[in-house]
């Protein structure tokens, strides 16, 4: 019998026969107290659609599903669980409320037929299987772009559940950006009152010379609110997910300088961007504006109880400094070296203030220019070279290389036959075949690979269904990456497992794009 779990589990031994799960199944918590067993009788619910009566610890039944939280499990890490099945009981063990989610959603892949419809009995069947599991990484991450095209809350919901279903635990929401502020700040309403919209966007590749480009003239606007926040936040955790927010600076910025041009170098007034590419709009790095900026981050910390919080760093171009006798005397009142160290000294600012609460700075490899900020966690996007100095420096990283994790490539060479992307050739055996810890690691800096994480860029992607045509079935390839041990990792059985996989992705009515 071929199991087709994704991602593929460290271990599983196949038995004999099948539990079979009707309406005489009942759940039962061990080691749970009485709120915690109703908690994982939720998750059990909201993974596999079904309704169980719960019964005590000591209670009998003919048919048991038992969840153990057992503090004593050993070998199978924070994450882990163990999952039996025979034919009288099933049962999943993990030391953690995080493992015993994991345990159910692969409970959820093993019952057939899948989920939606029982059998003509009203039956479904789980075959008999003894499973050790537990994740390669610590973060499993997506990120999604929802500042060059706004996303709705709902689409974040069907998408977090869909992270949950591989057993991915971060999304990093790249919430700022030239073309669109998407966070309501209480404290500078004017972010969200102008930053949040722009009157058009451009059409096509930003290819043709600046009077030539055409734009369509529909504006674009969107944003979550606190309170939309709070609740997203409290969805993804429920889910095991922890929503990683960030803060695009010092470059990237267009719209906060659209909406306050007093932190910009030129003062002058700058519109939301409506092309795509890279802006030389700046923050001007005063004191003040780096107050500005940690207020922001102030309300971000409110919202956001991850440990992570990612403050950009990338493709600053640092023409405007040069230019500006205000930033040039700065530059020499810091005593920094150039423009490289000015901004390093502007992201230690912002790391430093983080870290007085509790937190820890994130930045794409571009914080490693000019000095890179104690204590800071390097996303290496422009291939493995950043994460690698960084790893060996010292630092904790999240691999994000372009060339294999980058979900707003082309998924075919014949590019005519797809929807416009932003370019690339990036297919799904590709993304399988990532290591995310780069061969010349020693065993102690190899341990600095917190994990990988796969970029949804959206300038090519104007909403959720191409969102979903983009990241699927990449993200479940990712999603092995991730999780999967590297020894248990082989292209041709996850090909072999996909399929089934996909109807899963049906049933859920994702419009991935289909497998040649
Ligand atoms: C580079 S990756 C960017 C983004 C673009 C992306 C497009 C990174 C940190 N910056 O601003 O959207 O390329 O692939």
């Amino acid at each position: 019998m071929t199991l087709s779990i994704i991602p593929r589990p460290a271990s599983i031994k196949v038995g004999d026969g099948f539990f079979l799960l009707d309406s005489s199944v009942a759940l039962r918590g061990i080691g749970t107290t009485p709120e915690e067993a109703r908690a994982l009788g939720g998750v059990f619910r909201s993974t596999t659609g079904l309704l169980l009566e719960a019964v005590a610890a000591d209670g009998q039944a003919d048919k048991l599903i038992v969840l153990s939280l057992d503090n004593e499990v050993r070998g199978l890490g924070d994450e882990g669980y163990r999952l039996r099945s025979t034919k009288r009981t099933v049962e999943i063990t993990a030391k953690t409320r995080e493992g015993i989610a994991y345990g159910l959603q692969t409970l959820a892949q093993l019952i057939s037929p899948p989920l939606h419809a029982p059998d003509s009995n009203g039956v479904y069947s789980i075959p008999a299987v003894e499973i050790e599991d537990y994740p390669r990484f610590r973060w499993r991450g997506a990120m999604l772009d929802v500042a060059r095209y706004f996303m709705p809350k709902e689409f974040l919901i069907k998408f977090i559940d869909l992270l949950a279903l591989h057993k991915l635990n971060v999304l990093h929401l790249h919430l700022t950006d030239d073309q669109g502020w998407r966070i309501e700040i209480r404290k500078y309403p004017r972010l969200t009152e102008i930053g949040s919209r722009r009157k058009a966007t451009l059409v096509g590749h930003l290819s043709a010379s600046p009077g030539n480009r055409i734009y369509d003239n529909v504006p674009h606007g969107g944003y979550y609110t606190q309170a939309e926040i709070r609740e997203l936040v409290r969805y993804a955790a429920d889910r095991c997910i922890t929503i990683v927010p960030e803060i695009d600076m010092p470059g990237h910025m267009q719209a906060a300088i659209a909406s306050y041009p007093e932190i910009g170098v030129l003062s002058a007034p700058v519109e939301v961007a409506t092309e795509w590419g890279v802006k030389e709009h700046i923050l001007n790095p005063t004191s003040r504006t780096i107050a500005f900026v940690q207020d922001i981050l102030a309300e971000i910390m409110e919202l956001f109880p991850s440990e992570y919080i990612h403050v950009g760093g990338d493709e600053a171009v640092k023409t405007q400094w040069q230019n500006s006798a205000e930033v040039q005397k700065m530059i020499n009142d810091l005593g920094v070296a150039d423009e490289n160290e000015l901004q390093s000294y502007f992201i230690r600012q912002m790391g430093n203030y983080l870290r007085k609460h509790g937190r820890s700075l994130v930045g794409w490899d571009e914080i490693m220019e000019g000095g890179v900020a104690e204590g800071a966690v390097v996303m290496s996007w422009r291939g493995i070279e950043g994460g690698t100095a960084a790893a060996k420096q010292g630092h904790d990283v999240v691999m994000a290389p372009n060339e294999y994790t980058y979900l707003d490539y082309y998924q075919s060479k014949n590019t005519d036959a797809e929807p416009l992307a932003i370019g690339g050739y990036l297919p799904l055996s590709k993304v399988y075949a990532y290591d995310p810890v780069p061969a010349e690691l020693d065993h102690e800096a190899a341990g600095h690979i917190l994990g990988v994480q796969g970029q949804i860029w959206t300038e090519y992607i104007a909403g959720p269904d191409q969102v979903e045509y983009m990241a699927f079935p990449r993200l479940c390839a990712l999603s092995e990456v991730a999780w999967t041990p590297k020894s248990a990792r082989d292209y041709r059985d996850f090909s072999m497992r996909l399929p089934a996989h996909l109807k899963r992705l049906d049933a859920r009515n994702v419009k991935y794009r289909p497998v040649e």
